[in-house]
């Protein structure tokens, strides 16, 4: 199959391409390389088409996506505190991007789109776990941005027959989340600290809880999302079903790196949701969509990568 990866060469995303060129899959990668980085790509980039492309410009989304039978779309600004100070930016990389990758699947005939969307849409309700038949309610313009998303894409199925997946990831770790940024995943910035000696700082009083996953589970999901039968417009919560407040993340850091945690406090972030849990019966049930590595497995993965010169 020949399929077009959008943030190919981010975190997620490089990982996707990855596991399709070993597929034997024919991948076009766009990325404007603003967080995504070469490097991701380097032990493929033989195999693959790397463009440097933003999802800003239609007309570029337009030429990548002519021949492709499905798209995985992940390029978007992930972090919900930068949406909050830049909400112009984020929308017209999260959504207005998302409608240029639609369009252009549309007059490119490509089968299927398959979004990276976000637990973010759930926003603070604090009924749990989340469940897909539950009314969105984001409290950030990045949660906003993937709901929106989301309903452009069910728009585009009903509209012009595009088949679309909608994938709600919650928190996703592992190799390659860059850790050098505030606003990087928090176990990329707590296992990086943490292995240099150098303190965490916990925003809030780390009660606050996550359904962490590894990245490996997530392109299990999208490559499901990618062949399953599906009727179009589907959304599906990928995560592992199991909740970690902070501080037991911080525990289990140390434990899984052998070390001593220094640990301070800051205030909450504004934005941030306080709990986050995914109900992922959906996802095992239409998907065969099962979350093959642990958390505590994937921290040990994580740490190892981290060591690794
Ligand atoms: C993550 C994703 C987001 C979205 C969402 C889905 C990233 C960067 N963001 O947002 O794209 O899919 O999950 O649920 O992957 N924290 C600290 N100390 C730190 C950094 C973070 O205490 O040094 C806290 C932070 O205040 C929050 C929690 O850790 O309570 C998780 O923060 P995050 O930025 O890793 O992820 P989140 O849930 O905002």
């Amino acid at each position: 199959m020949k399929v077009l990866v959008t943030g190919g060469a981010g975190f997620i995303g490089s990982h996707i391409v990855h596991r399709l060129v070993e597929s034997g899959d024919h991948v076009r990668v766009a990325d404007n390389f603003t967080t995504g980085k070469r490097e991701n790509l380097r032990a493929v980039e033989r195999d693959v088409e790397i463009v440097a492309a933003d999802v800003r410009d239609k007309d570029a989304m337009r030429r990548l996506a002519s021949g492709c039978d499905v798209i995985f779309h992940e390029a978007a600004i992930v972090s919900v505190p930068y949406s909050v100070e830049h909400p112009e930016e984020t929308n017209a990389v999260n959504i207005q991007g998302t409608l240029h990758v639609l369009s252009a699947a549309r007059h490119a005939g490509v089968r299927r789109v398959v979004f990276a969307s976000s637990a973010a849409i759930y926003g603070d309700e604090p009924t749990m776990p989340k469940c897909e038949t539950m009314l969105p309610d984001p409290v950030s313009p990045y949660g906003v941005e993937k709901l929106a998303s989301e309903h452009y894409l069910r728009a585009y199925h009903r509209l012009h027959g595009v088949e679309t997946v909608a994938l709600r990831y919650f928190n996703v770790f592992g190799p390659r989340q860059d850790p050098s940024s505030p606003y990087s995943g928090v176990i990329s910035v707590f296992a990086s600290r943490v292995l240099s000696n150098e303190p965490i700082t916990i925003f809030g009083d780390g009660t606050q809880s996550r359904d962490f996953v590894y990245v490996a589970n997530v392109v299990d999901a999208n490559l499901a999302a990618a062949s399953a039968e599906l009727a179009g417009g589907r959304v599906y919560n990928v995560a592992c079903g199991k909740k970690t407040t902070l501080l037991e993340l911080a525990d289990n850091i140390g434990r899984a790196a052998h070390v001593t945690v220094n640990k301070t406090f800051a205030p909450p972030r504004a934005g941030d949701i306080r709990d986050s849990l995914a109900d992922i019966t959906r996802a095992r049930t239409e998907l065969g969509y099962t979350p093959r590595i642990s958390v505590d497995e994937g921290l040990g993965l994580f740490i190892r990568y981290l060591r690794t010169p």
